[in-house]
């Protein structure tokens, strides 16, 4: 009792508790500019900052509520009351922090703690990190920074930049970067690879960009959901959003405000605001500055540049290949899916953002939003506080060790997923230099064979222009798969792989086991509004209409065929018939896409599959975010774990459940088809007639010399019918 108490008391002495009053959260589907613009003067304050149509999180009064009421804007409460929102949150801060599972992590942190770490973190690690004073606030307070680097001249070293919290509310950008401090530090002493690294690159960390703003979220008669800096405007609303406020397209108009109440207030100029100048001060005194993260919260996001406008980024393949990189690096940890892409693509174009100006000053630079993924989404609940440190920790290892590599190879069509015996598969390959190192042009090769043993044959890859090479991958004609991968030098002779490590790429041998072009209808089992026939191109309220035809032909199977799908939909299926699969292998379902779907909070399409008739039908695929197709796209799906061991499979598609609002036009499928991959054939049996024997050395004696495309007799695949063959044919004899 005494314990829940004290609880009580002392949160009242935290949070006023008039600020939010007879206040909720809401999520408000706004349609358009008109609807913001109306909200947000009768005082609508946006918790997610979306000035775009889309789902926004916002507080409403009860006035809000009535007038999104009369105007028929479309929102719901999330949290009727938010008073009580924030004090269920502090008591979950004081019990996290008195289980103390995270240690310093298991609750958010003030100023002045997140400060008394960061100095206890360089009297015990001298050699490798120095706090400096990057600034002082509108306030007076200093703005502190840290480098780590290994002791030594580091003038010719990498530099690498991770700030948080230039959004005051967004506490956990503050507890990641200490943790990545932490951690960094704590490899100098133990971790082969960090000490490594720390030779070559200097890491510099600014946890708390935006001190003042920060503390006045835990300040009595502060606001836990400011935003902003806090400059005294000369009007009665203070504060300028820091990350608006940078040179770079400042004032651009994509989520800016010259409105001093704004949320996205730009500043009465760019480079404005003390804590922008001294974070700006700091980038310019870094000359080898290669790559940034700003950390904010939240979505679970490595948004890539520009932030400003959908134009592809200096350097697109290899930004987009390091936050590919980062994306994984964090899923890899906990499973949790940080969705990598532009700002443009994923959330809503900003101008006078900070990752934008160093993109323009040559860095590699992203903005990483944090957990949660969804709204509300500023009081992450304390026990993920860890977790989400050691995620983004893993996250910013990957930039750590890309910055210290020296090119990229890239698939940017993919790799095949399938092939035809005796097929020569053209796959392009970009290699690119990550900063000014050349790459030793010549030197480009696949290394490839066929099944999973004996030698790699080598070929040389073409280089088309640039940096943009091609590789003729052969296939066996005797039904072993391919199995490559590809390496490149550097004009220093440093070697390079894709994929790394031991990694291999594998392209089975396709037989078609099922295919349904859809011309004639399969007569699968429909619900709804399911039905095999020509859609009509209609339907759109929201996303792209349906297609006019099929991907091939004019018939598809679509939900609705005539437009939208309903609200407030049950799940209504598309199911096939029980199809035989006995027997096989490497199975995949590959089809024709065209769907447009709301995002998962709201609507739902999905593909699911069961074994033997069996009632447990397992997932493959669920739409992650809103899908918006305007063109057919082949997707494929590996169905081999659920097929391994089965009699007969089914497949179905399902739409649904959606909500109440926003149609879109659904799911449309064509050219489906499950495929297997075969691998039976025997390495070394050059004439596949299923025996390494004397006819196979008789068969390459009578073929030697060189081959040109693909050839039975040479199966060490380097293009010539030589000894290797000989040998490999004796080696698997
Ligand atoms: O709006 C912002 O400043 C950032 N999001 S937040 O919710 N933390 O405020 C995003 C900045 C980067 N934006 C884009 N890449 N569009
Ligand atoms: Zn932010």
């Amino acid at each position: 009792m005494m314990f829940f108490q004290s609880i009580a008391l002392a949160l009242s002495t935290l949070f006023s508790t008039t600020q939010y009053d007879n206040m909720s959260i809401v999520r408000v589907r706004i349609e358009n500019q008109e609807q913001l613009i109306l909200l947000q003067n009768h005082g609508a304050r946006s918790l997610a900052c979306f000035d775009h149509t889309g789902p926004t999180p916002m507080i409403f009064d009860e006035t809000l509520i009535e007038l999104a009421q009369k105007m028929q804007i479309d929102f719901e409460i999330v949290e009727p009351d938010i008073n009580r929102y924030l004090a269920e949150f502090e008591e979950k801060r004081v019990r996290a922090r008195n289980r103390g599972l995270g240690g310093w992590y298991s609750d958010f942190k003030t100023w002045d703690q997140v400060n008394t770490r960061l100095h206890q973190i360089e009297l015990f690690n001298p050699d490798v990190a120095t706090i400096f004073t990057v600034g002082t606030t509108h306030e007076g307070r200093t703005i502190q920074g840290i480098r780590i680097t290994a002791p030594g001249d580091a003038t010719n070293r990498r530099q690498v930049l991770w700030n948080g919290c230039q959004h005051a509310r967004e506490w956990v950008a503050v507890m990641v970067p200490m943790y990545i401090i932490e951690e960094i530090v704590a490899g100098w002493n133990e971790d082969a690879e960090i000490q490594s690294l720390l030779e070559t690159t200097e890491i510099i960390v600014v946890p708390i960009v935006n001190p003042d703003g920060y503390e006045y979220t835990y300040a009595v008669g502060g606001d836990r959901f400011w935003r902003k800096n806090r400059r005294d405007n000369p009007d009665f609303c203070e504060g300028v959003d820091l990350n608006r406020n940078w040179g770079y397209d400042w004032n651009g108009g994509d989520s800016t405000s010259t409105n001093m109440c704004s949320d996205v207030y730009v500043g009465p100029s760019a480079f404005s605001e003390p804590e922008v100048q001294a974070m700006r001060d700091l980038v310019n005194s870094l000359p080898n500055l290669v790559a940034h993260i700003d950390f904010h919260s939240y979505s679970q996001l490595v948004l890539e540049p520009w932030a400003s406008s959908n134009n592809p980024p200096p350097r697109e393949n290899i930004v987009k290949t390091l936050s590919g990189e980062i994306s994984e690096e964090i899923f890899s940890v906990h499973g949790e899916t940080y969705v990598a892409g532009t700002g443009g693509d994923l959330l809503y174009l900003a101008d006078g953002v900070f990752p934008d100006w160093t993109t323009s000053n040559g860095a590699l630079s992203y903005t990483v939003e944090l957990r949660p993924d969804g709204s509300p989404g500023f009081d992450l609940p304390p026990e993920e506080i860890l977790p989400t440190c050691e995620e983004n920790f893993a996250g910013a290892m990957a930039m750590f060790r890309f910055v210290n590599q020296l090119l990229v190879i890239s698939l940017p069509n993919g790799p095949p997923v399938f092939a035809l015996p005796g097929d020569m598969v053209s796959i392009s390959v970009v290699i690119e230099p990550i900063f000014d190192d050349q790459v030793n042009e010549n030197s480009a090769t696949l290394h490839v064979r066929y099944g999973n043993d004996g030698p790699f044959a080598i070929r040389a890859l073409q280089h088309k222009s640039g940096t943009n090479y091609e590789a003729m991958l052969p296939v066996s004609l005797c039904g072993l798969e391919s199995e490559y991968w590809f390496s490149v030098e550097t004009e220093n002779g440093e070697m390079y792989r894709y994929p790394e490590g031991n990694d291999t790429l594998k392209v089975g041998v396709a037989t078609e086991l099922y295919s349904w072009n859809m011309d004639s209808n399969p007569g699968w089992t429909t619900l709804g509004q399911w039905e095999w026939g020509i859609p009509t191109g209609d339907g759109g309220e929201f996303g792209y209409p349906d297609p006019s035809s099929g991907a091939t032909g004019l018939q598809v199977y679509g939900y609705n065929l005539q437009g939208d799908y309903q609200n407030n939909l049950q799940q209504k299926h598309l199911t096939t018939n029980v199809l035989d699969v006995a027997g096989t292998q490497g199975t995949k379902l590959q089809f024709s896409r065209y769907l447009n779907v709301e995002q998962p909070v709201y609507d739902h399409a999905s593909i699911a599959i069961r074994a033997d008739g069996g009632g447990n039908w397992i997932t493959l695929w669920s739409n992650p975010a809103t899908i918006e197709d305007n063109a057919w796209q082949q997707v494929v799906y590996d169905i081999s774990e659920v097929v391994q061991g089965a009699q007969t499979i089914q497949i179905r598609w399902t739409m649904g459940e959606t909500d109440g609002a926003w149609r879109y036009s659904g799911w449309n499928i064509d050219d489906v088809q499950i495929m297997t991959t075969s691998s039976s054939g025997i390495s070394g049996d050059a004439n596949c007639d299923g025996v390494v024997d004397v006819t196979d050395i008789l068969e390459i004696v009578s073929y030697w010399g060189s081959c040109e495309g693909v050839c039975a007799q040479d199966i060490v695949p380097d293009g010539t019918i030589n000894v290797s063959d000989l040998l490999h044919v004796i080696g698997n004899w």
